[in-house]
């Protein structure tokens, strides 16, 4: 008999495909689940499934990249441009990611999306049943794209332990009943034994959500479905805290952190780092530097916003118009505030190394979050793990679930544009000793519930469950 394995399953691979000189190419992803998950899927049996962020030109092609990928533990689920168009860009991004950030008006219901959708689910769950598995072994399913997955695999497999992570928020109950197939997307997720999520607000609109739209009892945060105990429950993220603390400590990071302020003529360095996308408050966070600059001319060539966003889903309409907004507004600001000494926006439409974001963490006095909605927020963690030696201000939106751990930040509504701006300026105007008081009491809780401990906890309540569901059965 062989020993327990565990398969991680999300939409996209740890790894990143280039066809370079007419050789495929393989890069490792740096991504915090990755490193958190690291552990787990290199280890003996274990493996990754997801789709490798690539569309192979032929069957050789396929045969090439599924041994490479077998040398990292990973198995490939391959999409077609029609498959992705449906599954990925039609209904993840526009159904599912605009209604779970609480904006339905941009949803787009399509019913052919939400077949391809389905098709696609049901193709993960044929990968991972040719992975040979058994009862004994532990499944890790991420995210919304594949909320089908769980139930999936559970008719196949009636005892195997299934958990599912949700990364982005999860809606109250009526906004949740906008979508069509609403029905069939929770009961996707109830073939899960654990359902977890970033925030304890999160889980409850889930739990309604099961009571009020499918009518099932809940016992505390416990749901009976067909004889098995299925819980929903709160996991924050955390961060790889040693990798970010060590490349901050660097002398080639701090070198190049002293490079970037100087450049900057060191003035005070605001830092704003986020995927292109609407639920980050972009443009309220322009709006917010605006008005600072307006309402405190003193302000003036004595501060820089240093904006990266990361390009995301650019084909989608809504990030194309974004897009276009923030070019705008960036433009507006340089041109009508700028002097021939200064330019008030640094904007980038980029991807860094980690690296050069390592440098900017450390070279920033305040690093600024203003999501309208957002699961967690990473990067202000990631902040504040390279603030050890550093002083420095996180200011961020109470309605990213990271506000509910890092209770010394200064916390913004988003959508009030004198609130930004107002924290904004406490954040610049802050003595360096209130600095490190706060600053050492979010590095204390960022260090301790850092990725490695949310990945052990998480696989921890798993088997408890597990157990658990046994000793019912049994009685
Ligand atoms: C989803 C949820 C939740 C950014 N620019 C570069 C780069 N990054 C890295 C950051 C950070 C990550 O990307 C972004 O993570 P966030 O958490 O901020 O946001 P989402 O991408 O929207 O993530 C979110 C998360 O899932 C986890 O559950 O927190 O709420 O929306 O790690 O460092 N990395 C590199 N170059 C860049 O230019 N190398």
């Amino acid at each position: 008999m062989r020993n327990k394995r565990t398969i991680i399953i999300s939409n996209r691979l740890p790894v990143r495909i280039e066809r370079r000189d007419q050789e495929l190419h393989f890069i490792p992803s740096e991504g915090g689940l990755a490193t958190g998950l690291g552990s787990v899927y290199q280890q003996d049996d274990n493996i990754w499934v997801g789709w490798p962020g690539f569309v192979p030109e032929s069957e050789e092609e396929k045969l090439i990249i599924r041994e490479r990928l077998a040398e990292l533990n990973l198995v490939p689920v391959f999409l077609t441009e029609e498959e992705l168009m449906g599954y990925y860009e039609g209904f993840s991004n526009e159904v599912l990611w605009p209604i779970f950030h609480y904006r339905l008006s941009y949803a787009v219901y399509n019913t052919d999306n939400w077949h391809i959708y389905k098709q696609v689910n049901q193709k993960f769950a044929d990968r991972v049943q040719e992975q040979d598995l058994n009862e004994k072994d532990e499944i890790w399913v991420h995210d919304y794209q594949l909320m089908l997955l769980p139930n999936l695999i559970r008719q196949r497999y009636d005892r195997i332990s299934i958990g599912y992570f949700q990364h982005i928020p999860f809606p109250p109950d009526e906004v949740f009943r906008s979508i069509p197939w609403r029905d069939e997307l929770i009961n996707g997720l109830l073939g899960a034994d654990l359902i977890a999520f970033h925030t304890y607000n999160d889980s409850q609109h889930f739990l309604n959500a099961c009571t009020h739209i499918l009518g099932l009892p809940i016992h505390n945060n416990c749901l009976h479905v067909g004889g098995r105990s299925v819980f929903a429950e709160v996991y924050p993220m955390g961060i790889d805290f040693e990798k970010f603390s060590q490349l901050a400590h660097s002398q080639a990071i701090r070198t190049r952190a002293q490079q970037i302020r100087e450049f900057y003529m060191d003035r005070k360095f605001i830092l704003c780092i986020d995927r292109l996308d609407y639920s980050k408050g972009i443009i309220e966070r322009l709006e917010a530097y605006e008005s600072l600059l307006k309402e405190y001319p003193e302000m003036r060539e004595k501060v820089i916003l240093y904006m990266l966003v990361v390009p995301s889903r650019d084909t989608v309409p809504q990030y194309k118009m974004l897009r276009d907004e923030i070019d705008r507004m960036v433009g507006h600001i340089n041109a009508v505030y700028g002097t021939n000494e200064w330019i008030p926006i640094a904007y980038f439409y980029n991807s860094f190394p980690i690296e050069e974001l390592s440098a900017l963490y450390v070279a920033a006095d305040v690093c600024l979050v203003t999501s309208i909605r957002d699961g967690m927020n990473l990067v202000c963690k990631e902040y504040v793990a390279s603030k050890e030696e550093t002083d420095g201000v996180l200011v961020l939106s109470e309605l990213a679930g990271a506000s509910k751990e890092l209770l010394e930040a200064i916390q913004v509504n988003p959508n009030s544009i004198d609130q930004i701006r107002e924290g904004l300026k406490a954040a610049l105007d802050m003595p360096p000793s209130e600095q490190r008081r706060r600053m050492k009491d979010s590095i204390d809780i960022v260090r301790k519930f850092n990725v490695r401990h949310w990945v052990k906890i998480f696989f921890n309540r798993l088997r408890e469950i597990k157990t658990f569901q046994k000793q019912e059965m049994a009685r």
